[in-house]
């Protein structure tokens, strides 16, 4: 069973809409999170602590809000931010703005303790900057083990919290005029930033 590796009910909601949830099952597990200004980074360890403590194939899920006219803040401490200053007053900053353009990234980093054929893949540039700051730590055997990672990202503009629905920064977050929160996990799914970095792994794991 693939393992979803995430203290988080809100991704696990938006994973199971996504692959079935006969196909994967949480792993409420707190990995240790690096601190790291790279999302790929910090889920490639995660996979992999994840994985030598379950046993089981593992899919960690890093996730941020990257604001432009705050320089890509809060990003990789998104989960910092919004049990600090809560998403009310993110919004609160971005709105002392003129520029309210914002993006979420996710990425997803698989691990299962073996290899990975090397051949022609669909990575993108980012994949491949990701996977490299990822790499093999030579001081620790088992930080060599090997982890595919997936990225996704969506853009929109940051507004006044709107909708009831979804998790964290969704309120605030608009994409084509409807807010995360106001879109059921499906709809979501279908643009969000979670939603590409599944359809990715979807794909080269129905290969695998
Ligand atoms: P895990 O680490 O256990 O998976 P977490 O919620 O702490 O849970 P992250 O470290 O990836 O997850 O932090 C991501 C934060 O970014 C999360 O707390 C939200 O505030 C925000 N975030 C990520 N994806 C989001 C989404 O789809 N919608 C709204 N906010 C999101
Ligand atoms: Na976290």
């Amino acid at each position: 069973m693939l393992r979803y590796v995430t203290t988080n009910p809100g991704k696990v909601r938006e994973a199971e809409e996504y692959l079935g949830d006969d196909s994967i099952a949480q792993l409420d597990y707190d990995y240790t999170e690096i601190q790291s200004d790279d999302l790929g980074t910090i889920a490639a360890r995660g996979a992999r602590e994840a994985y030598r403590h379950a046993g089981e194939p593992t899919l960690v899920d890093d996730a941020g809000l990257f604001v432009r006219a705050l320089d890509g803040f809060p990003g990789p401490y998104s989960s910092y931010a919004e049990e600090t200053i809560g998403v009310e007053r993110t919004w609160e900053l971005a709105r002392e703005e003129e520029d309210r353009a914002a993006s979420f990234r996710c990425v997803l980093a698989y691990c299962d303790g073996e290899g990975f054929d090397a051949s022609p893949d669909p990575v993108d540039k980012d994949d491949r900057v990701a996977a490299a700051a990822a790499g093999p730590d030579a001081d620790d055997e088992a930080e060599a083990l090997p982890v595919k990672l997936f990225e996704g990202r969506v853009r929109g503009t940051l507004v006044e919290p709107r909708g009831e629905g979804g998790f964290g920064f969704d309120p605030i977050f608009e994409h084509e005029g409807t807010t995360f929160a106001e879109m059921d996990e499906a709809e979501k799914n279908a643009i969000s930033h979670r939603g590409r970095a599944l359809a990715k792994f979807a794909e080269w794991h129905a290969e695998r």
